[in-house]
This record gives C-alpha cells, sequence and structure tokens, in this order.
C-alpha cells in the first residue's frame, strides 16, 4: 500500500455488493439493450439531453463515440441510430450531469476518496476546476490555470536530463491533441511516450509491421460484409464492440460463416438481435457462429497449427486448399513454416489446445474451400508472454490462404479506445523514427532525440528507480490499467510531479506524486468554442479512416480547456520562447495543427480538405492494397512460432482478466455482466465445475487468490467463486480487480505488453 495509508486498488476495501446468478445469455443486444442504454443515458443526463445527444452519435458531422473504435459505415446510415448499449453509455459517462466541485474535494480527502470503490469514484461526475495537491496535502485545492501550467513548466525545466519526464497518452485524445503533445515530447528533448496502445495491441503492430508491412489491420467494414470466413479468436465484440455483431450478421446473411475461438462461450457470438430490425425482434435474430472452438487460456498456437496441419494435408493437386500462386509471388517463408509444422504430432497439437477434433474438423471443412477469410483479434490474443507470436501464427494462416490484399480478406485487429489508432498515426510513439525526426528538422528546426523511449512498463521501471520523476497523462487512469498495482502505485509515488489531464474523477488521481495536479478538460460530445467559432476535432478509426467529431453539449464547466489548448500550454510554460513552434496559437486552431500534420505526417495531405468531405478519407494501407515491398525482403511473411509453455502444478491455474459487460477499461458503469449471468458483483473468479470439486469448492464460496514470480507473492483478497463453462485449470476475473496479479516483468517478448491474459495463479479459500 503507498504512504499515508491510500488505498491503490479496490481489493483492500474487500466488500460484497449482493450478487446475483442467472444462467448466460443466450443472445446479445436486443430490447433488453436498448432498454438498458436508455436506462444508463437518462439516469445520467436527463431525457431531453440523452435524446438529443444520442441522436448526433456517429453520425457524419456529429459525434465520434467515445466508446471503441469500431467504424461507422461509410455510405447510408440508419437515422435510428449508429450507436450500441455501450456507446450509449460512454456517452453518459462523458455527458453526466454530475459534477465534481472544489467544494467536493475540500469535502473528501484523498485518503477517503482512495477507499471508495472504483464504481463510485467514477460515479462521482465529472471534474469542474484545475486542481492541486501539494507536498504532503490531505486534499486537493483549486489553482489558476496559469499557476498550474507555470508549475509544470518549472518542474519540467528543472530536470537534469528530458528523459527523466514521462508524457503518457491514452486513447481517448483526438489527432490534434496527441499530436501537438508528441511534438512537444520531441521539442523537449524525449521519446518516452508510453501510451495505453503498449498494454493493448503492441502486440499487433509489432508482428504485422514484420509480417505485412503495416502495423494496423488491413480490412475495411465492407470487406467484413463480403469475407465467407470471419475467425473471431480472442475478442468479445457483443460486448467491447457491439456494432461488429451488425457487420458479422451482415456477412452471414450474404452466407459467410463464424469461426469463434474462445476459452468463453461468449453471448455475442452466439446470436444476435439488431434492435433496429424488426423481424430480429420478433425472432430468435441472426446464429452467429457457426463452429465454436474452446481453446484453453493461450493455447491458440498449437490450435492454429492444428488446423494449418489439416488444411495442408487436404492440399492435393488442384485442391485450391492452399493458395500456391500467392505463396510463391507474394511470400516468404513458407517452406521453413512447413518444415517447422512437420516437427509436431497432430495429436499433440490438439490435446495441447484443448479443443474436440470432431469441432477442429468442422472448422477445417469450413476453411479448405474458402478464398477470403478475415482474422479478427483483441487482447485474448495479445496480452500473453508470446502475443506477438500469436498474431503471427494468424498471419500464417491468411497467407498460406492467399487471404489478404484483397476484398473480403484479411487482418482485422480490432482496436480499443476510439482514437488510439490515431494517436499511433499522428506520432504517439516510443520508438525514433527518421522519417518523422527529418520532417520535424524541416519544419520546426527541432533535433528530435534518436534514442528509444520507455514504453508503459519501463516507464513503471523508471519511475520506480527514480529514473523518471516527472509524469504527465493525456487521459486515461493509469495506475488501474497497468499491471502490479502496488509496483505501480510505488513508482508513482514516488515522482516529484504528477499531472492527470482527465475528464472524470479516477483512483491515479489519488496516489500521486509528492505534488499533483488535476487538469479538467472537455470531453469528446461538448463544444469547443475559440473566438465565436466552434471547433472540430478528428480521429481515426480501427480500419485506418479518419473522421471529423464535433460537440454540441454546454461544457461541464466554465473553466475546462481543451486538450490541445492544455497542451500547448504546457509547452509554452516549458519551452517558451526559445521555440520555433508558436505553441499558443497552434493550441488555439486546429486547422493549423491538421496543416502542420499534412505537412510532416505521410498519408495525411490536404488533410483539412479531405476530412470535412463526405465521411472523412481513409490513410494509405499497402497490406490492403497487396503491396508488401515494405517487409524485409520485399515480400509477406511466414513466421515459425513456438508452442507456448504454462507447465500447471495439480494445484495451479492459469488466470485471464475480462472486462464485464458493463465497464469501460477502468471505468465502471455498473455492477452487472448481463451476458455472462452475473449481477451486482464484480469480486467474481469464473471457475470449471469439475475444477470446484477437486478443490471441495461450493457456488459463492470466497477464495484470495496469488501469483508467485520471482519468489515474490502477489495477493488478490476475496473473490467469489462462480460455475462457468471454461476449460479447466483456467480463470477469469475481471480487469482492474485482478491487476494487482500480474507481474510487472512479465510482458510479451517484442511488444512488452503485460500478460494480463495468461497469470499463473493459486488459489486457497477463504473460511467465513
Ligand atoms: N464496453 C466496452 N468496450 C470496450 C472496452 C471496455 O472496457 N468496455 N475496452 C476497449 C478496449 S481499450 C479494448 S483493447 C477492447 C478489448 O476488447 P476485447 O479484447 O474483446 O476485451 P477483453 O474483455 O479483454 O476480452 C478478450 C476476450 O478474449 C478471451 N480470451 C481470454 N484469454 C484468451 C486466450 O488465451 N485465447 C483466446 N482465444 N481468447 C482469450 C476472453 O474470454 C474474452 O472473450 O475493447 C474496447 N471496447
Ligand atoms: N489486467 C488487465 N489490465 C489491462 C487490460 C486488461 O485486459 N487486463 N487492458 C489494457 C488495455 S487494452 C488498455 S487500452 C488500458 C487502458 O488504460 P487507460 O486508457 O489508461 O484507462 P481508461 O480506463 O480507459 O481511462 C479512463 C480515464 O480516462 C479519462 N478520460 C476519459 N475520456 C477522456 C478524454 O476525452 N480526455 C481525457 N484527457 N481524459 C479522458 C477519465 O478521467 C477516465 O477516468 O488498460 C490495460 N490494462
Ligand atoms: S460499437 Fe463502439 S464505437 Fe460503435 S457505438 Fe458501440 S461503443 Fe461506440
Ligand atoms: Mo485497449
Amino acid at each position: 500500500m503507498a504512504k499515508d495509508k491510500r488505498n491503490v486498488n479496490e481489493n483492500t476495501s474487500e466488500e460484497f455488493t449482493g450478487i446475483k446468478l442467472t444462467k448466460p445469455a443466450s443472445y446479445a443486444a436486443g430490447a433488453r439493450g436498448v432498454k438498458v442504454a436508455l436506462e444508463h443515458a437518462v439516469g445520467e443526463m436527463g431525457a431531453v439531453r440523452a435524446f438529443q445527444t444520442l441522436a448526433k452519435l456517429n453520425q457524419v458531422g456529429g459525434i465520434d463515440c467515445p466508446g471503441c473504435a469500431w467504424p461507422d459505415p461509410d455510405d447510408k446510415r440508419s437515422v435510428l441510430g449508429e450507436y450500441c448499449e455501450n456507446g450509449a453509455k460512454a456517452l453518459a459517462e462523458e455527458a453526466t450531469l454530475k459534477r465534481v466541485t472544489t467544494d467536493f474535494f475540500a469535502e473528501h480527502s484523498v485518503t477517503e476518496m482512495s477507499n471508495w470503490s472504483d464504481f463510485k469514484i467514477g460515479k462521482s461526475g465529472r471534474l469542474t476546476h484545475p486542481m492541486v495537491l501539494e507536498k504532503g496535502a490531505t486534499h486537493y485545492k483549486p489553482i489558476s490555470w496559469e499557476d498550474a501550467f507555470k508549475l509544470i513548466g518549472k518542474e519540467l525545466s528543472g530536470l537534469n536530463d528530458p528523459n527523466e519526464a514521462i508524457f503518457y497518452t491514452s486513447g481517448r485524445s483526438s489527432n490534434e491533441a496527441a499530436f501537438l503533445y508528441g511534438l512537444f515530447a520531441r521539442a523537449y528533448g524525449t521519446l518516452n511516450m508510453p501510451d495505453c496502445s503498449n498494454m493493448c495491441h503492441e502486440s499487433s503492430g509489432v508482428a504485422l509491421s514484420s509480417t505485412v508491412g503495416i502495423g494496423k489491420g488491413s480490412v475495411t467494414l465492407d470487406d467484413l460484409h463480403k469475407a465467407e470466413v470471419v475467425i473471431v479468436i480472442g475478442q468479445n465484440p457483443g460486448t467491447n464492440h457491439p456494432r461488429m455483431l451488425t457487420a458479422l450478421a451482415k456477412c452471414k446473411d450474404a452466407g459467410g460463416k463464424v469461426i469463434s475461438i474462445n476459452p468463453l462461450e461468449e453471448a455475442g457470438l452466439k446470436r444476435f438481435k439488431n434492435p433496429q430490425s424488426v423481424s430480429d425482434m420478433l425472432t430468435l435474430g441472426t446464429a452467429i457462429t457457426d463452429v465454436f472452438l474452446r481453446v484453453r487460456i493461450n493455447e491458440d498456437i498449437p490450435l492454429l497449427k492444428a488446423i494449418q496441419k489439416k488444411l495442408i494435408a487436404l492440399d492435393k493437386e488442384d485442391s485450391g486448399v492452399l493458395d500456391h500462386d500467392f505463396i510463391v509471388d507474394q511470400t516468404v517463408g513458407f517452406k521453413a513454416m512447413k518444415s517447422d509444422l512437420n516437427k509436431y504430432e497432430l495429436d499433440e497439437l490438439i490435446d495441447q489446445s484443448g479443443v474436440e477434433e470432431e469441432a477442429i474438423d468442422d472448422a477445417v471443412d469450413i476453411l479448405a474451400p474458402a478464398k477470403k477469410i478475415i482474422i479478427c483479434w483483441a487482447m485474448g490474443l495479445t496480452q500473453h508472454k508470446n502475443g506477438v507470436e500469436n498474431i503471427k501464427e494468424c498471419v500464417n494462416l491468411l497467407l498460406m490462404k492467399g487471404s489478404i490484399g484483397k476484398e473480403g480478406a484479411g487482418t482485422c485487429p480490432v482496436r480499443g479506445h476510439s482514437n488510439v489508432q490515431g494517436d499511433r498515426s499522428v506520432g504517439i510513439v516510443h520508438t525514433p523514427s527518421k522519417a518523422i525526426a527529418s520532417s520535424l528538422k524541416k519544419a520546426f528546426d527541432i533535433d528530435v532525440p534518436m534514442e528509444h523511449g520507455y514504453d508503459t512498463v519501463h516507464s513503471i521501471m523508471a519511475m520506480h528507480d527514480k529514473k523518471a520523476k516527472v509524469f504527465i497523462a493525456l487521459g486515461g487512469n493509469f495506475l488501474s490499467a497497468a499491471p502490479d498495482t502496488a509496483y505501480t502505485a510505488k513508482a508513482l509515488s514516488n515522482c516529484k510531479l504528477t499531472v492527470s489531464v482527465s475528464t472524470k474523477l479516477n483512483r491515479t488521481h489519488m496516489v500521486t506524486g509528492k505534488t499533483a495536479l488535476i487538469l479538467p478538460t472537455l470531453g469528446r460530445s461538448e463544444k469547443d468554442e475559440s473566438n465565436g467559432k466552434n471547433r472540430f476535432v478528428t480521429v481515426e478509426n480501427s480500419m485506418g479512416k479518419v473522421h471529423t467529431s464535433h460537440g454540441s453539449l454546454d461544457p461541464a464547466s466554465a473553466h475546462l480547456m481543451s486538450e490541445p489548448e492544455i497542451v500547448a500550454n504546457i509547452a509554452y510554460a516549458t519551452l517558451g520562447e526559445n521555440s520555433k513552434v508558436d505553441w499558443l496559437s497552434l493550441g488555439s486552431d486546429y486547422d493549423a495543427i491538421r496543416d502542420v500534420i499534412a505537412d510532416v505526417v505521410g498519408g495525411f495531405e490536404d488533410y483539412n480538405k479531405r476530412v470535412v468531405k463526405d465521411s472523412g478519407f481513409y490513410l494509405p494501407n499497402n497490406a490492403r492494397e497487396g503491396d508488401f515491398t515494405k517487409v524485409k525482403g520485399r515480400k509477406a511473411r511466414f513466421s515459425v512460432c513456438s508452442l507456448p509453455d504454462h507447465e500447471l502444478e495439480a494445484d495451479e491455474f492459469l488466470l485471464t482478466t475480462i472486462r464485464s459487460h458493463d465497464q469501460f477499461n477502468t471505468t465502471i458503469y455498473g455492477l452487472d455482466d448481463r451476458y455472462r449471468g452475473v449481477y451486482n458483483e464484480r469480486r467474481v473468479v469464473f471457475m470449471n465445475p469439475n475444477d470446484m470439486k477437486y478443490h471441495k469448492l461450493k457456488k459463492l464460496d470466497i477464495v484470495d487468490i496469488t501469483s508467485h514470480y520471482d519468489g515474490k507473492t502477489r495477493l488478490a483478497p476475496k473473490f467469489l467463486v462462480v460455475p462457468y463453462q471454461i476449460p479447466s485449470q483456467n480463470l477469469a476475473c475481471y480487469f482492474p480487480e485482478a491487476n494487482t496479479l500480474v507481474p510487472i516483468d512479465q510482458f510479451a517478448d517484442g511488444s512488452h505488453t503485460p500478460i494480463s491474459k495468461s497469470v499463473k495463479v493459486k488459489i486457497k479459500k477463504v473460511q467465513t
């Protein structure tokens, strides 16, 4: 626990909220989804504001949904609404009428607030004033914007080395804010730009760049509609990307098939009742999954290898099972990959995957004749020690089928935060780039540092070891999102100054450096006016399309500043006149920021003109075009991936940490996980009924969960056991409650993404 008894994780509150269990749901969305969406929206915003704002969500010229990064249709958009239940909840959280005022902070000490649940902290409302927590103080107090910027400028200017500062970004920031922030970090002299992506799709970026030459997905929404087969692996779209179900249903209507690969049979992948379809509402809706493969946690590689072996065995002369022309013309490494596959016995692969062979054969029957396959994935693949190889193995499958670079086929890493992909495109990257360096030298005479900056886990280690002293976060909830909560808390509290640019109160505001600032900012749904002009921002969706977002609500408080303005003022306070960048005018004029982006970032030419035309523009995508010349060897690359190696003792489990249906990352919307049949409680651990018998556990018994790495025991106390169809020796808990168990130094090879989806743990029954 951090000093002065601040509670770093709600684990220590150890209170249960009154659990109710039902059978897991058999379909997603439907009338119930609409009802829940409206309850949240009306409850937080009031009826008039709710209906007016929802009508603008995801419409051209309207508000980009602050939820996930799923794309909107390129063509016609439904007037009934282009949003889902969880999009409505995301908007409601931001557009809530509740306020965290200066009086609120005077009333509640930091220590008191740290003892609230994440749910209660988040529900306090929108931040209204810049606040400071002075050294040794118990309460935040108001500070003027001017003094806040001066304080940051002084601390940053006073560091011995620019690499003692860390600039974190969460993926909700606009392209304009993110670009300016990256420009500032580089001008200040560091590439210490960790972002939420490091905990998210970094493994995808690393794997895809080295195999197909672009760190993003290759498909568009239209491709999904046209695919013959969509594999959804390690992803729960019914909860986390709900409108993806509409795309899958469209694909099914056109005769496509869906294969789901997951340790849990998620309701959204079973059946979908589109609330906008009268016939769906009157019938059972669309069955989504044709073949479900219940893989063991992190045993996707053996499963994919088994599928590949079977496809190769079926590939007789002219059978067309493999696309030999594509393999010969467009790829390298097939022979090596195939001879590596020969090393493995099929039976052993199948056994290791935990999947029944008949189900694998059903999947192979669908895949063998298919020419247009898309693989969609998310955190179930990326957050493992072998996260990068998981994705390379998916690429292997697509390449042997020639399923990339053509209509209806390709890679689809489904991105998380609504603009995480855009932030990366405009320069939030901790690795050096010669292209960015030379264009910034030309445009602003900035000497961009060329040594590698810290990613998220290395930022935490640096703060922990007092090598980094100032931490600034553009959005996010770093403490709760990061692994190894106690270690991260120590890291943050070692800092001289921590700064959070935030819309809402969160736990990172409670576990801080010696001095801490909260800088309240406009949300995307709010009007952003300057000199009588209503400004808009731009974002990039999961499929590489850049488009506008126009806020329309009155701001939560008259004291808010926009993110670009905040960044510009921090930069000005730090670098002042010694900079060729006119920070303050850039910060106030987003057209000017976009003009600079157009000049210095490839693919954004004529940005201002193109982004307001129709529904925006697609960024260039070589893999979509079937051009792999950017890859080493100038062709798409097969990879040889090894099998994961989790030797479990009889009393050990692999734990995956997942999202409930009622949260957005560390923001807890409510306590229900409707699709999995868990109501009014989050401190649960899903367990196989046979494992429960073996461990002599009954439903709702209480267990402590521990992980044991490097001789250190990490504890997540008191979870209620919920019997669930999950493979034996696998467990699932919700994120962020279980983050205390994820060791800081266990992360994916090559991408450094924490192993949040495969933590080796033990359980112990708590006697009551
Ligand atoms: N409503 C809502 N929407 C969100 C978010 C949210 O919190 N709430 N978060 C956003 C963000 S930032 C992100 S990154 C995405 C996350 O979207 P997802 O990746 O869908 O989210 P998770 O809940 O982490 O679930 C991953 C899925 O992988 C499965 N899984 C776990 N381990 C394994 C494994 O070893 N192998 C396989 N094959 N599957 C596995 C889980 O059972 C689960 O179905 O969603 C975004 N959208
Ligand atoms: N164990 C475990 N850990 C995980 C994961 C997991 O699956 N398991 N998933 C990981 C993933 S995929 C991700 S992306 C990270 C998420 O990490 P983060 O992005 O750091 O976390 P969030 O919970 O999304 O951040 C929520 C906070 O963002 C602020 N916010 C919201 N909107 C805005 C805005 O418009 N502007 C600004 N400035 N602030 C805003 C609010 O104050 C809110 O409290 O967590 C990671 N951690
Ligand atoms: S699918 Fe994602 S982006 Fe679309 S409305 Fe739902 S939460 Fe928002
Ligand atoms: Mo994410």
